[in-house]
């Protein structure tokens, strides 16, 4: 599968100014780092960037070509922006994100650039609730962008997960859901997923537990890509198949398999309890290994 590094991005401490003060030092750092963990894309979300942004997306391309060779996903929601990006972007860039309440602007950028792109399934009320409402957005992005000669094959739909924490608005195994439907209602699309997004807001050192085993639950759907902390060398691992056991462990406790804890590893038991609070089978607390 391949993986998007999310590191660069605006929210953090150190590349938000230098992104603010066009420092390239610190984006190039990071780049190289980024690059060598063995990650496929490199993500660069520059935010709204509604002032200048198009001379900021087309600084931040050139700075990080400078120092790899790795392509690009582009993530801002200035389409001005993403146009001088892309631009500016050398070999085949990937679009994040496009959905359907801006595709009017962004679908002829795909076309035109003969980019990738990720379709976010945000439907035009906001978050969608469940698989279903998931497939009815995956099928009017599909064809709209089909009308302007885009392939499925250049499609990647990211599903939006949502925070574990999160009881009343958890999307965990609805996410899921959608990556078995995918190629009955799209056939030849692709899928990607920001794992990061399901450890917000829980405590820093457990986050990659959370990270790890919903990207082996997401394997059992044969997933195409990820969007990912880079620098989670456990997480490398298993997307690049060098932990096939714990990937198989996982996939048998989703089926519903109740293994005998005292029969397993001290590590392999806390991905065992990571397993059912992702499936709401034990409820989510900062202290679900523990118990
Ligand atoms: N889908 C798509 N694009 C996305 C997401 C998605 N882009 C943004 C996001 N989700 C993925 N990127 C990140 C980047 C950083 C973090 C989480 C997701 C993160 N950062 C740390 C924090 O906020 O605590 C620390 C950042 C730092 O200081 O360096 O968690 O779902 N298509």
């Amino acid at each position: 599968m391949l993986l998007i590094g999310e590191n660069i991005n605006i929210m953090s401490n150190i590349i938000g100014p230098a992104l603010r003060e066009r420092n390239p030092k610190p984006i190039q750092e990071l780049a190289e780092a980024e690059a060598e963990t063995g990650v496929d894309y490199l993500d660069l979300n520059i935010g709204p960037a509604r002032r200048a942004g198009d001379e900021l997306m087309e600084w931040v391309v050139k700075t990080v070509q400078e120092v790899t060779n790795l392509p690009l996903s582009l993530d801002t929601t200035n389409p001005v922006a993403m146009e001088a990006g892309l631009k500016m972007h050398k070999g085949r860039a990937l679009i994040n994100s496009i959905s359907l309440t801006r595709m009017e602007e962004e679908l002829p950028l795909v076309e035109k650039y003969d980019a990738d792109m990720i379709g976010l399934l945000w439907g035009r009320e906001g978050m969608p609730r469940d698989a279903a409402e998931r497939g009815i957005i995956a099928v009017e992005l599909a064809y709209s962008a089909n009308e302007m000669g885009i392939p499925n094959e250049n499609i990647w739909f990211d599903p939006i997960v949502t925070p574990a924490v999160n009881v009343d608005t958890n999307q965990v195994i609805p996410c899921l859901e959608f990556m078995s439907m995918l190629q009955d209602i799209a056939p030849g699309c692709k899928s990607t997923a920001g794992l990061s997004n399901i450890s917000n807001g829980t405590p820093t050192h457990l986050r990659p537990y959370l990270n790890q085993t919903y990207l082996m639950m997401l394997m059992k759907y044969g997933i195409h890509s990820a969007i990912v902390d880079a620098f989670d060398s456990e997480l490398i691992k298993i997307a690049k198949g060098e932990k096939p056991e714990l990937v198989a462990l996982v996939h048998r406790v989703m089926d519903g398999e109740k293994p005998d804890l005292s029969s397993l590893s001290e590590e392999e038991v806390k991905y065992v309890k990571t397993v059912r609070v992702l499936t709401g089978e034990s409820l989510y607390s900062h202290s679900w290994l523990e118990l």
